[in-house]
């Protein structure tokens, strides 16, 4: 297939409930998409970056300089015959993995619609159901977090996660089992303890958690180690690993037990394959992390999750956890019993609503050849 042209947007869609992570508040998903444009076909994929550089080092801002002005003029007119030659067109650009990812998953769609199969099969997916669960910010108070997951759990979902940071961990989890005894419940730091803060790790190993996300920074692999060996509760690492070798190191250190992939953070699918086949040689559960993708991003993300691998469940919520309208149709639903169905028609599996597109987009550009 030969890339004929890309467009690009910027969009801005609020979302129905303020994400509070320790690193920030997000009232509106802002991102960008990439359109992708060949033989006739177009395809689509997703930037998750934010606003502002505050989950990695990446913004709308610079994933779009680095695409106008580096990673676009290599892909308009490149002809490929698998989506996975893409990484190595732009291997020697430094980092800027979501703007990577985004152009990566278009491809991928695109590729998929001309074969006429969905993206899980095309990624080697063997799961028609993932199980899923739900991402909580921190909530002013207690009380409106434990509403808010008795309201996701009658919904169905699986399993629940909350964010913590100092002052809002031990007691909030304490409250959470109080409240709804041995669900399935984990937690995410984002990054924002040092090991000085072990004791509240330690405190929190008393829970029965499925795992603890990111607890220490993101570039240290070594302080990790140390925390995980004085826990029982795996550690889950998500920033830390941005390269699939990263995941061989910090399984051969101990630092983590499990491993969260977002393809977009490891610089599109490819790179998140080969994540999910170092932690399968080595027997390490994956599990599928979100950005609080649009329905372009959700649905590749959705088709990765469907990997034999990622055995616990992924940070992939319905449309409506996330937005008054997603910009695909049908959205994305939640069955009964707490999955979501991976989708079978060719590509993304879902249709892009143009109009909604439009209606959020903040700024578009075309680029031809
Ligand atoms: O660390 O997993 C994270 C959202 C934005 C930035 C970082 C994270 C998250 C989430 C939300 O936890 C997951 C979702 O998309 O539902
Ligand atoms: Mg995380």
């Amino acid at each position: 297939m030969r890339v004929e042209a890309i467009e690009l947007r910027q969009i801005a869609i609020p979302l129905l409930f303020p994400f509070e992570t320790s690193f920030g508040r997000e009232e509106v998903k802002t991102c960008l998409l990439v359109r992708a444009y060949a033989d006739g076909l177009t395809g689509w994929g997703e930037v998750p970056a934010s606003a502002a550089p505050l989950y990695n080092e990446e913004t709308v801002g610079t994933a779009w300089h680095v695409l106008e002005s580096f990673i676009v003029p290599r892909v308009l007119g490149w002809t490929f015959h698998h989506p996975s030659e893409f990484p190595s067109l732009v291997k020697d650009i430094r980092r800027h993995h979501m703007a990577k990812a985004g152009v990566e998953a278009a491809l991928w769609d695109l590729f998929c619609q001309a074969e006429g199969i969905p993206l899980s099969r095309a990624l080697g997916g063997v799961q028609k159901e993932i199980a899923v669960g739900v991402s909580l910010g921190i909530e002013g108070t207690v009380d409106r977090l434990l509403r808010r997951i008795e309201d996701f759990l009658v919904k169905g979902y699986r399993r629940i996660k909350v964010k913590i940071k100092p002052g809002w961990d031990v007691e909030v989890v304490r409250a959470i089992r109080r409240a709804f005894g041995e669900i399935l419940l984990q937690v995410d730091a984002n990054s924002a303890y040092t090991l000085e803060d072990a004791p509240i790790f330690e405190a929190l190993d008393a829970f029965n958690l499925l795992l603890i996300e990111q607890p220490l920074a993101e570039d240290d692999l070594v302080d990790h180690a140390k925390l995980q060996a004085r826990l029982s509760t795996p550690i889950c690492l998500d920033e830390s690993i941005v390269h699939p070798e990263d995941a061989r190191k910090a399984i051969e250190l101990g630092s983590c037990r499990v491993i969260n992939i977002k393809q977009a953070r490891l610089g599109g699918l490819s790179a998140a394959l080969r994540t999910h086949d170092i932690c399968r040689e080595r027997n390490v559960p994956v599990w599928c992390g979100g950005l609080l993708e649009t329905g372009v991003g959700r649905a590749a993300n959705i088709a990765l999750a469907s990997l034999p691998n990622f055995r616990l469940p992924a940070d992939l919520s319905a449309s409506d956890r996330y937005f008054e309208e997603d910009i695909i149709e049908p959205p994305v639903r939640l069955n009964p019993d707490g999955t979501i169905t991976v989708p079978t028609a060719p590509g993304l599996g879902f249709q892009i609503v143009e109009e909604r597109v439009e209606k959020y987009t903040t700024r578009r550009e075309v680029f031809r050849l």
